[in-house]
């Protein structure tokens, strides 16, 4: 199978699983975990942040930075697609208790602009209204096809939100590949926010992980959130083997999905009832509208599956995302697959 779902799906290398099976262990709840200590340190060093926490997934490191920077009855501001409003299970609302306040992004781009982030903001709002206290960020912006925020956009974000008194957190899951397109330092990418969620489980490779990086002090306050959410685990350095791999090796193949990705665009943007611009695909998600084209998504979805393809649908688009376990020449094989289902 050729699986275009997600780049959840890698599996992990020899490398990683040889790595995995030497791991040198003990108790993390306890602090003993030296491999788990090793790739936090090593994850908060990349990022330029204090401190880094391991979580078991992207979705619990995001739940904690906005339990962290709310209170119950205060509000986040968001883009209407973001991952956190849409794909965590009101998480920000059932643990955190907040509002999310989803907003539209103006340029087209899935991410926000100031000028799109200000009118929505509460500040020391009457009594009877609830204040803003968090911007949530994501880059790269996973449902507006892995568009990038760059570096510039990013600070102009950070600063005017800080003045504002809102604090700033990035759902970085794919942050790398971010970076990767952007062509610049990671630590760049991020220096103006107070937390960022990256995924070593996504692109980079890894069987399961998520860094969540801040402050010391803020890493300690996440320490206990981990815990009570279930979060603490015990010889975690099992799986920290293959993410301090991931970390250090998973950035520097990410340009292959990204040419993947272009090559997987433009030949769809080719195909007859196929709606993608190839020039906004610029990481390793590929969202492709397929209303002109006379069969109904979830048959495409299928014919595909048929053809030895998985993809993921919903609405009328179709999302495809390369990854390290997708070669150049699958490619050829899905085009082929749409192409014969649909051109
Ligand atoms: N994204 C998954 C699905 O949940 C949609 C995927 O297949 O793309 N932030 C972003 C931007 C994400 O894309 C995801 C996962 C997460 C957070 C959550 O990470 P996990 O799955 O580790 O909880």
């Amino acid at each position: 199978m050729i699986d275009l779902r997600s780049d959840t799906v890698t599996r992990p290398s020899e490398e990683m699983r040889a790595a995995m099976a030497a791991a040198e262990v003990g108790d993390d709840v306890f602090g003993e975990d030296p491999t788990i200590n090793r790739l936090q340190a090593l994850a908060a060093e990349r990022m330029g942040f204090e401190a880094a926490l391991w979580v078991p997934s992207g979705s619990m490191g995001n739940t904690i930075a906005v339990k962290l920077h709310t209170e119950p009855g205060s509000e986040i501001i968001i883009e209407e697609r973001g991952h956190i409003l849409n794909f965590e299970l009101g998480a920000a609302a059932v643990i955190s208790g907040v509002v999310a306040r989803s907003v539209k992004s103006s340029n087209g781009t899935g991410h926000l602009t100031w000028d799109d982030v200000g009118p929505a903001i509460r500040k020391n709002p009457p009594y009877y209204q609830s204040a803003t206290k968090l911007l949530c960020l994501e880059n790269t912006h996973n449902f507006a096809g892995g568009s990038v925020l760059g570096v510039a956009a990013t600070r102009d974000l950070c600063e005017n939100a800080h003045s504002e008194g809102l604090k700033v957190h990035l759902d970085g899951a794919r942050i790398f590949n971010a970076a990767t397109a952007l062509k610049c330092d990671v630590k760049d990418l991020v220096a103006g926010c107070d937390s960022v969620t990256f995924c070593l489980s996504k692109g980079l490779g890894a069987p399961a992980g998520s860094m969540l990086v801040g402050t010391s002090e803020f890493i300690e306050e996440a320490r206990s959130w981990r815990k009570r959410l279930g979060g603490g685990m015990r010889q975690v350095g099992i799986l920290a083997a293959a993410g301090i791999i991931a970390l250090e090796k998973g950035p520097g193949l990410l340009e292959r999905d990204h040419r993947n990705a272009k090559r997987l665009a433009n030949g769809l943007a080719a195909i007859p009832g196929i709606k993608i611009d190839p020039e906004s695909v610029v990481t390793n998600i590929v969202i492709f509208d397929s209303a002109g084209a006379k069969l109904p998504v979830a048959e495409i979805v299928e014919k595909l599956r048929d053809r030895g393809v998985l993809a993921i649908g919903f609405g009328s688009q179709i999302r495809m995302v390369t990854h390290l376990d997708i070669a150049d020449t699958d490619i050829d094989v899905a085009l082929l697959a749409m192409t014969q289902i649909v051109g």
